[in-house]
């Protein structure tokens, strides 16, 4: 039921460096059909580096750690794609189906797996109406108990950026700003919250791996936040406009569980004119180059 490609099963026994990348980005988070150049774009971001991209995904009932073209093609096209956390991935893989996977699912068959890197856009996290409705991402909870490093540009802008950060200190999920002292905003490049630490270097985050499981203290993750620079950004005021329009539009049509964060993403590709997507897709790419310096660092250059 798990089939871990051979490139990367090779890559995995020669100790080099492997990046894991999820697919819930690919399937729900960007739309066809340009989702699947994406895809490649962003494995090519890992490849530049000298390190081992790894898609994970459920395809046809198993769950695949790195994908070939068709895999690719497969999760980023077909209608029947199922979006699996963690919780889903059993049941989905007994039926046979296929999944994409999202960071709560890949990050914890990318440590099984034995992987130490991970790439995404942006964690899922407490959302603002979590005082009512209880909605926060599986991302956190799986975090906290998977020894990963999650190279991110925050969590996405549409959550409650403080509670998740302060959700995060509970769950013992270690925070650092990738040249940085504040917590990114996903589409924005500063939340507008102070971190408490700041790495300057792929080698200074491999020291920090590294120290991390000489001290036995790696059952949880290390979330390293890496911001759109400026110039790259979405317009501040247009964010804050479309943001406050997606929310009321999820609340009207009663959008619940997995769907809202798919919604909220598509309300925002919507509303800033595709501003939004091209935000999306740099930070993601920028965001597995940094994975990829990273594992090359940590796997010894
Ligand atoms: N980052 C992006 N786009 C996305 C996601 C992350 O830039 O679509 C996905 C990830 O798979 C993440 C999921 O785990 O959104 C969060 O969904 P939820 O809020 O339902 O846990
Ligand atoms: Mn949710």
């Amino acid at each position: 039921m798990l089939a871990v490609a051979q490139e990367v099963e090779e890559a995995l026994a020669a100790g080099r460096g492997t990046v894991a990348l999820e697919s819930t980005i690919i399937s729900h988070g960007l739309p066809r059909p340009d989702n699947v150049e994406v895809a490649r774009q962003i494995e090519a971001a890992v490849r530049e580096t000298g390190a081992v991209p790894a898609t994970i995904a459920l395809v046809d009932g198993v769950v695949r750690v790195g994908l070939d073209d068709a895999g690719l093609e497969a999760i980023a096209s077909r209608e029947d794609v199922v979006k699996c956390s963690a919780r889903d991935l059993p049941i989905a893989a007994a039926r046979g189906a296929t999944g994409a996977t999202t960071v709560a699912a890949t990050a914890q068959v990318a440590a099984r797996a034995g992987i130490g890197l991970f790439a995404t856009g942006g964690l899922g996290g407490v959302h603002r109406d979590a005082r009512d409705t209880w909605d926060e991402s599986a991302d956190l909870v799986a975090l906290a108990r998977t020894p990963i490093c999650v190279v991110c540009a925050g969590v996405k802008s549409i959550l409650d950026v403080t509670a998740t950060l302060e959700r995060l200190e509970t769950l013992g999920v270690g925070v650092a700003g990738y040249r940085t002292d504040r917590f990114p905003g996903f589409y924005l490049t500063d939340s507008g919250q102070d971190l408490a630490w700041r790495l300057e270097s792929p080698e200074e985050v491999a020291a920090v791996l590294a120290a991390r499981a000489r001290l036995g203290l790696d059952g949880a993750a290390l979330v390293i936040a890496n911001p759109l620079p400026v110039a790259e950004q979405l317009d501040p005021a247009l964010h804050e406009r479309v943001l406050r329009d997606a929310l009321e539009a999820a609340e009207r049509e009663g959008v619940h569980g997995r769907d809202v964060t798919p919604f909220l993403l598509e309300r925002f590709r919507d509303g800033t004119g595709g501003e939004s997507l091209r935000a999306n897709v740099r930070l993601v790419v920028a965001n597995a180059r940094l994975a990829g310096r990273i594992a090359v660092a940590a796997a010894g250059g």
